[in-house]
Order: structure tokens, then sequence, then C-alpha cells
């Protein structure tokens, strides 16, 4: 299997973070990446190959068909023009946000202070910005482009499914079209996703797509961006009534000629180990042959692990590879992107263990 990656998504850095109204150590942590790549390029049956993107790959058509435009140059002004108004070195935090329960608003983002801005185009204060991470973001979404096309290409190649994993990082669920949250900035999912659809602009019907999150918490990220569109069906399993708390209920099913092409399967806090998450990833696939999607796009988290710092599921490190083989059961060339995880001890071996289901060995 190939897997895409880029030594510059290790420049994002934050020191901390605020958790529970505490700065504690940041989770999301280049080491993350690190430990999956090591996983990856050790496996005993050299199964996988590990070809780094060229950083020169243009891919700012790519986030401007998923992200605001205003968003995107905001991330990339963002510090150099926090530091210039005095803000610490360590990075942008915002530290008020624009309320619904406090309208009305008359907001021009482009007028703003730099920390009024920070708050206009984050929801929460776990997505710093320091020097070096619009670097990072933009080398992981060249990641997720590039595994997308390579997907394409071997698709068209070969008659049997097959998979490609990109090596995102940071992660992507929770970035919205014009709004970043939960360690994400940047849409990789969402991205990989219009560049399968537009990858070859004289196909007859534009290709049809399935999101399968199986991360802990529900991409709201990505919800949003599809949420009106039928040519992406997006499910989700993840825990019921965690962060990011306001989304992720099964009556989200999507609107206007995206109705009934969102599906959430909320599972309990706590409760949830591998049989309950296999019987309801089982849904999950059921709902996606249903679809009849061309292409499916997992955004692979491992944080539902029973040691996971900041997550309650039980799965165990055998349970990774049965999720594997189940979604190589839905028969779909497949894109595989890193999202959450953060039990550092088995990170590795339970992302690998998906991906050795998939391959199926
Ligand atoms: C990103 B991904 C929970 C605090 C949550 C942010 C979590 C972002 C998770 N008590 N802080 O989906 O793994
Ligand atoms: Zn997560």
């Amino acid at each position: 299997m190939l897997v895409v990656h880029s030594p510059l998504c290790l420049l994002h850095d934050p020191p901390t973070e605020i958790l529970s109204g505490k700065p504690v150590p940041y989770k999301e942590s280049p080491d993350r990446l690190v430990r999956v790549r090591n996983a990856l390029s050790n496996d005993p049956q050299r199964k996988y190959e590990l070809t780094a993107v060229d950083d020169g790959l243009d891919i700012l058509p790519d986030i401007l068909r998923v992200h605001s435009e205003d968003y995107v140059f905001y991330l990339r002004r963002a510090y150099s023009d926090w530091v210039e108004e005095g803000g610490d070195k360590q990075g942008v935090l915002p530290e008020s946000f624009p309320h619904p329960k406090l309208p009305p608003y008359k907001l021009d983002p482009a007028k703003m202070s730099a920390i009024a801005r920070a708050g206009y185009y984050c929801f929460d204060l776990s997505c710093p910005i320091t020097e070096d991470t619009f670097e990072a973001i933009m080398a992981s979404a060249r990641v997720a482009v590039r595994a997308a096309q390579l997907l394409v290409d071997g698709t068209q190649s070969t008659a049997a499914p097959h998979g490609i994993f990109a090596l995102t990082r940071p992660p992507g669920h929770h970035a919205g079209t014009g709004v970043c949250g939960g360690y994400c900035y940047l849409n990789n999912a969402a991205i990989a996703v219009r560049c399968l659809q537009d990858a070859v602009p004289s196909a007859a019907a534009k290709p049809r797509v399935a999101i399968l999150d199986i991360d802990y918490h529900h991409g709201n990220g990505s919800q949003e961006i599809f949420y009106s569109d039928d040519s992406v069906f997006y499910v989700s399993l993840h825990a019921e009534g965690d962060y990011p708390y306001f989304t992720g209920s099964s009556v989200e099913e999507g609107e206007g000629s995206g109705v009934k092409c969102n599906l959430n399967l909320p599972l309990p806090q706590h409760t949830t180990g591998n049989e309950q998450y296999l019987a309801t990833l089982d849904l999950a696939g059921k709902a996606i042959s249903d679809y009849s999607p061309d292409y499916l796009v997992v955004s692979l988290g491992v944080d539902t692990y029973k040691d996971d710092p900041i997550c309650c599921f039980n799965l165990t490190t055998p349970c990774y590879s049965r999720i594997g083989a189940r979604i190589r059961e839905l028969g779909l060339p497949t894109l595989f992107l890193f999202e959450g995880g953060y039990c550092m001890e088995v990170l590795g071996e339970n992302v690998k263990g998906v991906l050795d289901g998939f391959i199926g060995s």
C-alpha cells in the first residue's frame, strides 16, 4: 500500500492547549506522525511503500474548492498580523467568539484586530497558530491531494479495489468552510473528496464519494461542508455528547438536495467496546453500499482506543484490523486519511492494524 507523507507536517508544534480550563502540553504533537510512519516503515512484510509528496505541488486551487478565500488568506496572515499587533510569539489564540445568542453582527473580518479575527475564524481553544502552522497545514493538505491523485491513477490501471494512506497531520475533520477548531485547520478529507470528483473532467457523471469517519469525535467540519451536497455521503461513528459537543446527533441528516446524505451514528461514552462498535460499523457499511459511491474516503482516527488520554471508548488493539477488514468488504477504491489518536504507545500499531486489515494479511 502506498503511504503519502511530508516532513513539513512535523513543523506545527504548539507548546500548549487549554484543556478543561487549564494549559496542558499540546496533545496533537508531531511525534504522532513519527510513530505512525515508523510503524508502517518497520512492517516486517514491507507492505507499505512510503513516498514523500513533492513540496512544490500547488494545491491552492484544490483548497479553494472547499474553503473560503478569506479564511485561507486569514490562515496565511494570522501569525504575522498577530505578532505585529504585539501578540505572544507562542502563537495566535482567540479569547472571544461571535456568539449566536448575541446578534446582530456587522462583521468585516478584514477590519478587525488580529485577536478579534482569531475568534471570528476559530470555534475553540485547541487551534493555536504558530509561525510554522501555515506551512504544516498546507503540507498536510498537499499529502491529501497527492494521495487522491494516486488513488485515481491506480483505480484506472487496475481492476482490484485498492487503498492508499495519506499520512495527514495536522488532522482536518473539524475544520469547516471558514473555521478552524479541534486541532484542525484545513479539511484534508474534504479537499481529497473534491480532488477525486474533479480528477477526470471529461467524466460523464461526477463521481460520488462516501466519507466514513471513524475518529472518536464527530467530524463537524466535514458534515458542514457537504451538508447540502448529494454527491457526497458523510457517515460518522462517534461518542455521543463529547467534543465538539454541539453536532453529531442522529437527527442531522442533511438539507436541501443533501437530505439523507448525512448519517450520524453516536455511541455511548464509557461503555462502547469492540462488538458494539463493529455492529455499528456494519450499519455504516450498509448505508455506504446503498449509496453506491465510486470512492470511499476514510477519516481514520484511532482515538477510540481504550487508553486514549482524551477519549472514552474501550476498543482494543485487535479490533483495528477487524475494522480494516470490514472496510475492505465494501469493495471500493479507498483513501484513508489520518485524523485523531493520542495514546502514543499504540498509535502506530493501531493505525497499522486498520491498514493491515484492509490489505487482508
Ligand atoms: C481532534 B480529533 C475534550 C477537549 C477536546 C480538542 C479535541 C480535538 C480532537 N475534553 N479538545 O477529532 O481527534
Ligand atoms: Zn478525534
